[in-house]
């Protein structure tokens, strides 16, 4: 029986806090809180394997709640602590207790939400299990309900084996019913493996029967070329690597022949998806050699102005990873996503322009051909700025009122926090989206052609387009790097297709463009899918709708002998019911479109993009994170 001695009570009073305010230590109690409680575990494994002990680690996901990871580090310790238990219980039920290299020297990764510490994993978890192969035995403890100490240190005797295995389920108390994602596992330890080339990490997920390992012995090189994958490149990665001011920088980059830039930084093996001194580094070294390049060899004559940064960019992708000790790290902002270490600035531009002017003098031939394409990158902004210059006219009214001109019917109120934009595939479901809405604060704009596909089209044919430019002009927000979502005149803009796979393939590419070209609509949640009936059920007068397979089963039962519509296009429905059905804010449901992680998305756009019909149902049934919003009334 633990005696409750006063530092018991204020560690548990410590864990306890965490329970009451889990948003204060791991951001938020949903999917993303959820995986980071994975994350900090994972990381602390990894923290072992980045200074040089293991080189496996494995991570088990035995069901949607509990997960189990193992290193073959040193183990942690298990001996007496200054507070009277061991350091294994410090560990676990400390606040901010195991910062393992809080002494100068060894590399800590920053653990996403920065020293959380596996305590907090504790107390969100409803048990969790430790084992520790530390100094020739093998030790364990349990805890329960939030970090109580459930059956206390056991020594189970001799062992040579080395490391740490922690497994753990996380509270439903805590996470309601959010579940561990195997896909957001697995493309983070891919990850990992990419940046950490030395590291076997082996994922099983029990449930499916699944077992990836991931080991990339040219990591960074492996990981711009995976990126690639989907599209042409122009040349072999460049890597590039060197320690500068006791800061080691990793840098792969390949040009690919579309538009998109793609730059992706760590720092100790953590994503800084908001960038920060390395990257600002690696974008300033890549301007300067490629100027210094192009003057010296006349692609710019003494009047010509420098290329930009952004010309540059285009179709490159781009991995930068740098390690730096733990006393000389530091972060922008509150969320540790952006590197503010000044150092990292001058040692990453220092280190690139030196190996990649050396590139560029060495394989002149295809920096001449990367040069002649920067040129074109120029001009074509040029281009693009004066279709800007046109689409900021696409806030004002003259010039969108010609482009509307007999597409848009507008809402009758001009309230931007109520009113809604249909965009409906077809004239016909267009009429009746017309007649059957509310036109108080709904909005039709019906689209008549495809799409255009913008994954590889630039700002200036998306100008040009019909279908588009309208969308531009209806939400009166600008595009590209001038979109303003504050100044979008609509709360939602809901897509509405027929349910078949051309809506679909409109919605992919709908979606597409708002990612290219409007991601902060997305982010605001304000994009949605319409949810149509599949099928109308009817006996005598009684009729009901059922909106997939399982309702139409349901309902199947409740009427009797009954005649059963399958909707193969919203056409099919008159106004009032598709009114009735899939508009009418009291009875419809819609699907709310929030990208869970732009890099997966980038990439699945690229490959969707593709013509590999297959994938694109895949990946919208794995990938575009639906949640059925039931609309408040
Ligand atoms: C599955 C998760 O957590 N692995 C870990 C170690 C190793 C040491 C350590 C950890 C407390 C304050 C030092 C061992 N020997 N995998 C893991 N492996 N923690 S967590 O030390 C934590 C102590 O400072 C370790 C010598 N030094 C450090």
């Amino acid at each position: 029986m633990t005696q409750y001695n006063e530092s018991s009570i204020q560690i548990l009073e410590g864990l306890s806090a965490v329970r009451k305010r889990p948003g204060m230590y791991i951001g938020s109690s949903d999917h993303r809180g959820l995986h980071h409680l994975v994350w900090e575990i994972l990381d602390n494994a990894i923290d072992e394997a980045l200074n040089g002990f293991g080189q496996c680690i494995k991570v088990t996901l035995i069901d949607e709640r509990t997960i189990r990871i193992e290193d073959e580090g040193r183990g942690m310790p298990t001996g007496l602590h200054s507070s009277g238990v061991s350091t294994l219980e410090v560990i676990f039920t400390k606040l901010h207790a195991g910062g393992k290299f809080s002494s100068v020297g060894g590399y800590k990764t920053s653990g996403g939400l920065h020293g959380v510490g596996a305590s907090v994993v504790n107390a969100l978890s409803s048990w969790l299990e430790v084992t520790s192969f530390h100094g020739g035995q093998m030790a364990t403890m349990k805890f329960e309900k939030g970090g109580s100490v459930a059956s206390p240190l056991h020594i189970n005797g001799k062992s040579t084996k080395k490391g740490s295995i922690v497994t753990f389920s996380a509270d439903p108390l805590i996470f309601g019913n959010h579940v561990f994602n195997a896909e957001t596992i697995s493309s983070r330890l891919k990850e990992s493996a990419y940046l950490l080339d030395d590291v076997t990490f082996i994922f099983t997920d029990e449930k499916n029967k699944k077992t990836e390992t991931f080991k990339f012995d040219h990591g960074l090189k492996q990981f711009v070329i995976d990126i690639n994958e989907d599209i042409e490149t122009l040349h072999e990665p460049i890597a590039i690597t060197g320690m500068a001011h006791d800061i080691e920088v990793n840098v792969s980059l390949q040009y690919n022949v579309g538009y998109n830039e793609n730059i992706i930084s760590f720092v100790n093996m953590v994503k800084t998806k908001d960038g920060g001194t390395h990257e600002v580094g690696f974008k300033s070294a890549l301007t300067k050699v490629v100027n210094d390049f192009a003057r010296k060899n006349g692609f710019l004559k003494d009047k010509d102005k420098n290329f930009e940064g952004v010309d540059i960019r285009e179709g490159c992708t781009a991995i930068i990873s740098v390690k730096i000790a733990e006393d000389l790290l530091q972060f922008e902002g509150q969320t540790k996503s952006k590197l503010g270490t000044e150092k990292a600035k001058s040692a990453t531009e220092t280190i690139v322009v030196e190996q990649l002017s050396y590139f560029f003098e060495e394989q002149r031939s295809l920096a001449t051909e990367l040069v002649k394409r920067f040129a074109k990158a120029a001009s074509a902004r040029e281009a693009a700025r004066k279709a800007r210059e046109e689409a900021r006219q696409g806030k004002n009214a003259k010039s969108s009122s010609r482009a509307l001109a007999g597409k848009l019917s507008p809402a009758q109120s001009k309230d931007k926090k109520r009113n809604e934009l249909f965009l409906v595939e077809g004239d016909s479901a267009g009429g009746s989206a017309k007649q059957g809405r509310d036109s108080k604060f709904q909005a039709i704009l019906p689209l008549r052609g495809k799409v255009l596909n913008t994954e590889k089209a630039s700002i200036t044919e998306v100008m040009k387009n019909e279908e588009l430019s309208s969308i531009i002009y209806a939400l009166g927000a600008g595009v590209g790097s001038e979109f303003d979502v504050s100044d979008c005149a609509y709360d939602k803009v809901i897509i509405m297709t027929d349910a078949d796979t051309d809506g679909a393939h409109i919605q992919i590419l709908l979606l597409t463009f708002f990612y290219r070209y409007m991601k902060p609509l997305i982010e605001a949640n304000k994009v949605f899918l319409a949810c149509p009936p599949l099928y109308k059920i009817a006996s005598g007068k009684e009729s009901a709708y059922a909106y997939d397979e399982q309702e139409l089963q349901a309902l199947k039962s409740k009427f009797k002998s009954s005649t059963i519509q399958r909707y193969k296009g919203l056409g099919e429905m008159n106004a009032d019911q598709l009114w009735e059905t899939t508009m009418d804010p009291k009875s419809r449901s819609l699907l709310l479109i929030s990208i869970e992680d732009a890099y997966v998305a980038n990439k699945k756009v690229s490959l969707l993009m593709g013509d590999k019909a297959h994938l694109r149902r895949e990946w919208i049934n794995d990938h575009v994170s639906f949640s059925l919003s039931e609309e408040e009334v």
